[in-house]
């Protein structure tokens, strides 16, 4: 790992492959390189150029005219690959027909939304709690960051009980897919089919429950916003990017109000708090880590002139711990003024399901707090490898009941 030579474009090399393991296994060093090297960087390894800081990032995501989606969001240049599946009609597309779709999801995840969501969501937080109370000892990835998704989500959305064990497996492949192919690609990509059938086939409006998220979505072909064949094709972003990025992000805050017991009893002692502690642990531990733009013309930015066609990987993760823009950017904070880190993207494509995320976050932490006097790492946390998504695999802990 290390910085290098200084190419014609005035962008710095550097020798760092942020979809290997080792990086995996600690990318904050990797970050910091990647940050101080310049602001601007050219990753031989697969390509691409790369922003890590602050500023740029947000600059790339509030420019899409230059910095476009329709091309993939991947290292994948749908210009000249064909993609792995049929392109998100709102992930991978730019306005106008970005805005159109992006319109619909807005309305079946909107705040009223959310408030005929919050009393289900807070029930079944306050259940799986005291299911864990019961147990004490537990994983908290299994038994908590994805139960409590599984047992409020697919229900939210209206799926069928049958299948939904295809559901992280499905997710796991989409975000694997945003990578280069390396073995994870390659390997998610191989084993993706039957993941591919089931989600497929739950799309189709006659397996959606009436008055879930997926029919709401339907509901929008007959006001004519969308066509009957969009509609499916919507539902799937949602099955594509509702799930286990919640999982990571809910993981991401039991993990670190359990290695921060400051934290915890800063959140015990106000519970108010917690909408805001799950907000530091998606800037803190950013559950998506990257994310490509393709540009569309040849553009200058921060003095480096980066040509047309190129792929540019926006690191979320090293943008949220950028020390020029945060305040002791390594500590996990839960009174820290969180607005404006970009875990959630930023601009016309930030998270459209950013409220359904925080109503998960909030409703379980709070629950945590008020029964939960304390969370013990009780074995090695193992992580879960994935070329976009950041979190565990396994987390044993021991809760101490209040
Ligand atoms: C944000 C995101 C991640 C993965 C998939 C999608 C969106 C989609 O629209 O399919």
């Amino acid at each position: 790992m290390s910085a290098s030579g200084s190419a014609a474009s005035g962008v710095p090399h550097v020798d760092v492959d942020p979809f290997d393991m080792k990086f995996f296994a600690d990318p904050y060093p990797a970050h910091e390189l990647l940050r101080e090297t310049g602001p601007v960087v050219y990753l031989d390894k697969w390509k691409l150029y790369g922003v890590a800081r602050y500023a740029e990032v947000h600059a790339v995501l509030n420019d899409p005219a230059t910095f476009c989606s329709s091309r993939g969001v991947g290292l994948s240049d749908f210009k000249k690959e064909t993609p792995w599946r049929p392109p998100s009609l709102i992930l991978e597309a730019d306005p106008p027909e970005h805005t159109r779709t992006r319109a619909v999801l807005s309305k079946v995840l909107s705040p009223t939304v959310m408030k005929g969501l919050r009393d289900r969501f807070a029930a079944a937080a306050e259940h799986l709690v005291d299911v864990l109370l019961d147990k004490r000892s537990f994983d908290a990835i299994t038994d908590l960051a994805e139960a409590y998704p599984l047992s409020i989500f697919p229900d939210a959305l209206g799926l069928k009980p049958e299948g939904r064990e295809h559901l992280i497996p499905y997710a796991s492949v989409v975000f694997n897919a945003f990578g280069p192919p390396n073995e994870l690609r390659q390997e998610a990509i191989a084993r993706s089919t039957p993941h591919q059938a089931y989600v497929t086939d739950q799309c189709q409006r006659d397996n959606l429950t009436p008055g879930g998220i997926g029919a709401c979505i339907h509901a929008h072909v007959e006001e004519g916003a969308i066509t009957a064949t969009e509609a499916p094709l919507l539902v799937r972003s949602l099955l594509s990017a509702g799930l286990d990025t919640t999982v990571n992000g809910i993981g991401a805050a039991v993990y670190c109000l359990a290695r921060f017991p400051e934290q915890w009893k800063l959140l015990r002692g106000d519970l108010t708090l917690a909408r805001n502690a799950f907000e530091e642990a998606v800037r803190f531990e950013s559950p998506v880590q990257t994310f490509f733009r393709t540009t569309t013309r040849e553009v200058e930015l921060s003095g480096a002139t980066i040509g047309e066609g190129e792929k540019v990987l926006m690191f979320l993760a090293a943008a949220n711990r950028d020390p020029r823009r945060w305040d002791k950017p390594d500590s996990y904070d839960i009174t820290r003024r969180t607005s404006g880190h970009v875990g959630y993207g930023s601009g016309i494509h930030m998270c459209v399901g950013q409220l359904v995320a925080r109503l998960e976050g909030e409703t379980m932490l709070s629950a945590l707090a008020r029964r939960v006097a304390g969370i013990e790492i009780t074995g090695e946390p193992r992580r879960r490898f994935n070329n976009t998504l950041r979190g565990l695999d396994s987390l044993p802990v021991t809760i101490i009941p209040a």
